[in-house]
């Protein structure tokens, strides 16, 4: 086998976003794409010599051929080891996992996530560092240098290797363990929950939904709740893994989880249901005749997470993203740890995770985790939610309204206009940028604005800064309002605008969400202009 230099020009906006890049399938499957994205990683943390890299995906339309051509380019440039999970498969947590647990120096994770699969659809690829968590800015903006000047990559004239037997096999000079994506990640969720208390849990009857909307955690879910924790067969519902997610939207929210909302909702609705998405590290929890908010399910859990032998010891702190309602803030104060607030994407809680600061984290876009990986992890939500409610013996609804009638309601919601006119988005996020100095003082309906801001975020641990991190609108009374475009999309921009409100424990629990922001979203509307720029009246989606 011999070691190829090829020739090759830089592709315009090989830019990371939130979360790795992101762009349509067809855009990555251009001859030379993936290859300079991945030259330049490889340049940009030094080389890939001697290293031991983790590398799996979604499963999605193109995650086999891509993870081909990634081994022969780590082979070709002098990589020691690729791990990889048997088919290409690796949830997102369960990559983070492996990095930690094989001492690897990083390793390269396919997915776009919670956007569809297919050759018209969309596509993924992120790098990971040796903590097993997002790489940091310094890195992404490193990766993004490197591909506006590379001319060349290195790979091998080798052929495919076979990605369905388990085992160890070499390519060139560079060994290969394919593994099975499952057992690693299965054992560390037995060491962190009681899991002879939810198998008495189900033994006694307990019923529950998990939705794998045909994406990765399907051979996670079916393994640890039907194998191991003997759920009946049928409790994980579309849990074969497609290249194209059933042709769904694995995007575990009430809009593209519908049909798991309406059985909750319904006569049949089980004890307990939760969806997660496209790679796994998102998570929906939902009750008997309820659908618990992201924020509220972070709250939930930070204040019950020592009911798990895991977090017994209680927990170091908690950290969540700005967008994402306060809940947590009113748990950890009563804890009397620290909570910190982060710019969205899960690269910025890596820093606190490492130097211990915090245990959980979380954002308002269903993504859940702890210190256990570097990662949001969709199983271990749904698992460390079994074991509280195992622990409990209250159902979902119950420690709902007993946590608001704790520490109060923090009424939330977001609203995401999608596939906005680029120009029309910025537009509006640059006139608000420049009126916020104004606006404080100024009433809109029924809503005073106290205070406004654009966020940025001083990372305690390295001290680097992050500005341009969200809008953020104040109102009197303790309402807020946060504006953004997110990271994530291919098509156009998404304008996300986050509601909140609170509600002290004696004051009114129950309103319907929408009804208790309405206020909050229209006074935001009319600040924004967001009608008259956008076009749009309503939302394409709320969670
Ligand atoms: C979205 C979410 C963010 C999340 C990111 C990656 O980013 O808002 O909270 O970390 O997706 O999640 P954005 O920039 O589109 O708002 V995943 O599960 O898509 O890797
Ligand atoms: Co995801």
């Amino acid at each position: 086998m011999t070691i190829l230099t090829q020739r090759c020009t830089p592709f315009d906006g090989q830019k990371p976003g939130t979360s790795g890049l992101r762009k349509k399938t067809r855009i990555f499957m251009q001859p030379g794409y993936v290859e300079c994205f991945v030259q330049s990683i490889f340049n940009a943390i030094g080389g890939a010599e001697g290293k031991t890299l983790v590398i799996g995906g979604d499963g999605r339309y193109f995650n086999a051929e891509a993870i081909q051509t990634i081994l022969r380019m780590a082979a070709a440039n002098g990589a020691a080891l690729a791990i990889v999970g048997q088919g290409g498969l690796l949830s997102t947590p369960a990559a983070s996992n492996l990095i930690r647990q094989r001492g690897a120096d990083g390793g390269l994770i396919l997915s776009a996530s919670h956007n569809p699969g297919g050759i018209d659809a969309d596509f993924g690829l992120k790098f990971n560092s040796a903590n097993g968590g997002p790489a940091p800015e310094t890195i992404t903006n490193a990766i993004f240098e490197q591909t506006k000047t590379i001319d060349s990559y290195k790979t091998l004239d080798a052929p495919d290797i076979d990605l369905d037997r388990i085992g160890q096999t070499t390519l060139g000079d560079m060994r290969v363990a394919v593994v099975d994506p499952v057992t690693d990640y299965a054992a560390l969720m037995e060491e962190l929950f009681n899991f002879d208390a939810l198998r008495a849990l189900f033994a006694s009857g307990f019923t529950m939904k998990f939705d794998a909307m045909h994406a990765v955690t399907g051979p996670y879910a079916t393994a640890i709740l039907e194998d191991t924790l003997g759920a009946p067969a049928g409790t994980v519902l579309n849990g074969v893994p497609s290249v194209d997610f059933g042709k769904g939207h694995p995007d575990p929210n009430p809009i593209w989880a519908k049909p798991l909302v309406d059985l909750v909702m319904s006569d049949d609705a089980p004890d307990f249901a939760a969806a997660s998405d496209g790679d796994g590290d998102r998570n929906m929890i939902l009750g008997r005749g309820i659908y618990v908010t992201p924020s509220d399910s972070l709250a939930v859990l930070a204040a019950n997470a020592h009911l798990a032998p895991g977090y017994a010891r209680g927990i170091a702190g908690v950290a969540r993203s700005m967008p994402t309602s306060a809940a947590c803030d009113r748990v950890a104060e009563a804890l009397a740890v620290e909570c910190f607030e982060t710019p969205t994407g899960w690269k910025f809680f890596g820093n606190l995770l490492d130097a211990g600061r915090v245990t959980l984290c979380g954002e308002e876009s269903a993504g859940t985790g702890s210190d256990h990986v570097r990662e949001k992890d969709g199983l271990w939500a749904v698992l460390l939610w079994l074991n509280i409610l195992a622990v409990r013996k209250m159902s979902v609804r119950d420690i709902l309204q007993d946590h608001w009638r704790t520490y109060g309601r923090n009424y939330y919601s977001r609203h995401d206009y999608e596939a906005v006119d680029a120009a029309a988005a910025n537009d509006l996020m640059a006139d608000l940028t420049a009126k916020l100095d104004d606006l404080a003082g100024q009433s809109f309906g029924g809503c005073t604005v106290i205070g406004s801001d654009s966020f940025s975020y001083h990372d305690p641990v390295d001290g680097s800064v992050s500005h341009n991190q969200g809008l953020r609108i104040n109102f009197e009374g303790g309402g807020r309002a946060v504006l953004r475009l997110s990271g994530t999309g291919t098509e156009g921009a998404t304008l996300r605008v986050y509601l909140e409100r609170y509600e002290a424990p004696g004051g009114d629990l129950n309103i319907e969400t929408q009804e208790a922001l309405r206020e909050i979203a229209q006074a935001t509307a009319a600040i924004s202009g967001l009608a008259e720029r956008t076009g749009r009246t309503e939302p394409d989606v709320m969670t």
